[in-house]
């Protein structure tokens, strides 16, 4: 029913994609996994041009555009020049087609830098003369998110100094602990968490599991987490005796559960692949479900939210989602993130799962990505959705302006608010 008490009428087949583009447009976008971080961070936010250029996603495709360039030489540039060598190569010496190259262009125009041989000298000399502050709202706002979520690692040393000495809280830049460094390199980070104090061994022993709880609890209570979360290679499986599964049945599941705080598990990530790429170097691998049924199954009480990296997976997670209410899938994830795969498993998730999933993340490390991640999922969102109501249309059901907006709040929001708690 309308404010009035009238019930709304039905919009008419034609002029379904304009408003659901208009709607979707209008919608705010609760982010709910970028690296991005809130200002009191520092230099971990990562903004402005040259940021935008080197895009580990853009390394990996200059260092295949030009092989003159070996990824040591390229990564012993500064990084003016290699944002300089980066544009050369793949937008002044031939068209910029792919994805990442395209979210460049997107961004630079919402800006007001016009596309062009040009726009690496103009972008620069925007960046030059805008504040941080002011240059966060606006992208923000040009973006249309009224919050994002960050990655927040302990064992990162910048990181940690900043949580140590507190400070405030910032609504639009919300916490999620990152628990790669404890869980899936624990071996590696044993020493670390000894000089904290923390009594573990190799062995996971009951007292080094016991450590563990407690670094979780002693973390949940210093960030105040939306979710813990992981990245998890192809190879995961559970249960099993790998220090990895043995943690999280162990310490994982138990905080998650009793601080009600739900675990994210990324996977499918193949790690340096290609390690001379660095960040630009990880691949992907198709994930044997098997393990994820078995996790949500003997945890009924725990709330998992899951993206698998491997589109091959796409359809049996959607599956299994229907099977398993503390299911819930997000977004369209790292390789996933390009227009053609975006619309195939938008709508497989519409026609198996209808409203109950999370559409899409930005996974933005450039702040200024905000911008062009959400413009070309949008875009493709609101074409899906058109398309579905206008079938349901076509079955005679009203389709009204105000379902219509109620329905894209879910799932740019509401399912990811009320999954973590924080909505009815
Ligand atoms: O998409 C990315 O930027 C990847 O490098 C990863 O960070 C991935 O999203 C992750 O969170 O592990
Ligand atoms: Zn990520």
């Amino acid at each position: 029913m309308a404010e009035n008490g009238q019930a709304q009428a039905a919009v008419p087949r034609e002029e379904l994609p304009q408003l659901v583009s208009a709607i979707v447009g209008e919608t705010p976008v609760f982010d709910v996994h970028t690296h991005l971080y809130s200002p009191r961070f520092g230099e971990l936010l990562l903004w402005g041009v040259d940021e935008l250029l080197t895009y580990h996603y853009l390394i990996a495709e200059v260092l295949r555009s030009d092989r003159s360039v070996t990824p040591e030489q390229f990564y012993a540039m500064p990084l003016a020049e290699r944002a300089e060598h980066i544009w050369r190569t793949m937008f002044a010496q031939a068209s910029p087609l792919s994805e990442a190259q395209r979210g460049v262009l997107t961004t630079l125009k919402a800006l007001g830098i016009e596309p062009g041989p040009e726009a690496l000298a103009e972008a620069r000399e925007y960046f030059a003369h805008v504040s941080l502050e002011e240059h966060v709202q606006r992208v923000f706002q040009l973006a249309n998110v009224s919050a994002v979520v960050m990655t927040n690692d302990p064992f990162d040393s910048s990181e940690r100094k900043v949580w140590l000495a507190g400070g405030e809280d910032e609504a639009r830049f919300r916490a999620a602990l990152r628990l790669d460094g404890l869980i899936v390199n624990f071996a590696q980070n044993l020493d670390t968490l000894r000089a904290w104090g923390y009594d573990v061994s190799a062995a996971l022993d009951e007292r080094t599991m016991a450590e563990v709880r407690r670094f979780l609890e002693e973390w949940i209570e210093r960030i105040a987490p939306m979710y813990l979360a992981v990245s998890l290679p192809d190879t995961f499986a559970y249960p099993s005796d790998e220090p990895t599964a043995r943690l999280i049945a162990g310490c994982v599941l138990p905080v998650s559960r009793e601080r009600g705080v739900p675990f994210a598990m990324m996977i499918g990530v193949k790690r340096g692949v290609n390690p001379a790429l660095k960040l630009a170097g990880d691949g992907v691998g198709k994930f044997d479900i098997c393990a994820l049924e078995r996790l949500c199954a003997e945890n009924p009480e725990n709330r998992f939210l899951v993206t698998l990296l491997s589109r091959e997976n796409q359809h049996e997670l959607c599956v299994a989602a229907r099977k398993f209410p503390n299911l819930m899938p997000f977004g369209c994830w790292w390789f996933l993130n390009n227009p053609s795969i975006i619309e195939e498993i938008t709508r497989e998730r519409l026609e198996l799962l209808g409203l109950s999933f999370i559409p899409q993340h930005s996974d933005a490390r450039v702040l200024d990505q905000l911008i062009y991640k959400w413009a070309h999922s949008r875009e493709i969102i609101a074409r899906v959705l058109a398309d579905k109501y206008s079938d349901l249309a076509r079955s005679g059901w009203p389709v009204t302006e105000e379902a219509i907006r109620r329905d894209v709040a879910r799932l740019f929001s509401g399912n990811f608010l009320s999954f973590v708690g924080e909505q009815d």
